[in-house]
């Protein structure tokens, strides 16, 4: 899954559906067809059985207590009533991708936005901008983890003075590099990795790439060298960043990013695929099958 850039906001939010001031709105669950409750069982029933062995226990956890319906788009109210209690955090329906600052004052208040309709039966396997399930079976899980779940509200506080301090780019790869595409040590696993971001978790074709293509490479995370790392949003990752433990995400929210935005904003930003030579290389890419498209 790729976000498209929110400030590319394209389609006018649904007209039938006025958002509030801070973009939320209610769960139009009447506005959900037979289609809809089909797309979401079919992408439900293919992620599950495709992430069995692929995605870190902590995520198949979440699924199991949150109690996701396998078959209709699930309620939201029926979500937060097992995650509120858990973690803190209440999921809350938008209309689709919200401006940044808003998205990081909801992720400040322990709120995460879920965008309340489904994709269509022929954009199953991509979609531009994140939908139902993609924020809702991709990110919401691993909210009910503690420590995740407190990696996420300090992320959102830190984004949102960032924001303000104009550092957003470099906290956005940071999210990108993480909470979307981030893997996790595993061992006993092909390329000694499982999965944790959403938008691999959410993806199909890139459930299979991020573990087990030869093309990426796979890095040990480092705050710094994520914070310089350019991504596209219109390919598979050239680089994926790998954490030892949800601990050292919950470490990285506790930085000072004021003094390290500073410092970073002078430093040169690496490209996608680019390795450096102080990286912790597990697996350097065969960058087979990569257009030679230069680089955002
Ligand atoms: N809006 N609904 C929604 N969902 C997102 O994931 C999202 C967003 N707006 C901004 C945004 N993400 C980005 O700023 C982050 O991915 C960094
Ligand atoms: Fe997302």
């Amino acid at each position: 899954m790729n976000h498209a850039n929110p400030a590319r906001l394209k389609e006018p939010f649904d007209a039938g559906i006025e958002p509030r001031a801070d973009f939320t709105i209610d769960q139009p669950l009447h506005r959900y067809g037979a289609v809809d409750h089909a797309v979401w069982q079919q992408l439900y029933a293919r992620q599950t059985a495709l992430l069995e062995g692929r995605v870190c226990d902590a995520f198949l956890a979440g699924v199991e207590r949150i109690g996701m319906s396998a078959r209709r788009v699930p309620v939201f109210a029926e979500i937060n009533a097992k995650l509120t209690p858990a973690t803190g955090w209440t999921i809350v329906a938008v209309p689709g991708l919200v401006p940044d600052r808003v998205f990081f004052e909801h992720l400040a208040n322990r709120r995460f936005p879920v965008t309340w309709w489904m994709r269509r039966p022929d954009q199953l396997d991509y979609l531009q901008e994140p939908d139902c399930f993609h924020d809702l079976f991709g990110h919401v899980p691993l909210l009910i983890d503690p420590v995740f779940a407190d990696y996420m509200h300090a992320y959102g506080r830190a984004a949102l003075a960032a924001s303000d301090a104009g550092a957003l780019p470099l906290l956005a790869r940071l999210y990108w590099y993480t909470v979307e595409f981030g893997l996790i040590r595993d061992p006993g696993s092909p390329n000694g990795v499982k999965i944790y971001g959403a938008g691999i978790v959410s993806s199909k074709g890139e459930t299979l790439y991020s573990q087990q293509s030869a093309a990426p490479n796979r890095v040990g995370f480092d705050l710094e060298r994520v914070m310089r790392t350019r991504y596209r949003i219109d390919t598979f990752q050239k680089t994926y960043f790998v954490i030892d433990d949800f601990d050292q995400l919950f470490d990285v929210a506790q930085t000072d990013f004021a003094a390290l935005l500073a410092r970073l904003q002078a430093e040169p930003a690496y490209a996608a695929g680019e390795l450096s030579p102080s990286d912790r290389v597990l697996t350097q890419g065969s960058q087979e099958g990569w257009l030679n498209d230069g680089d955002v």
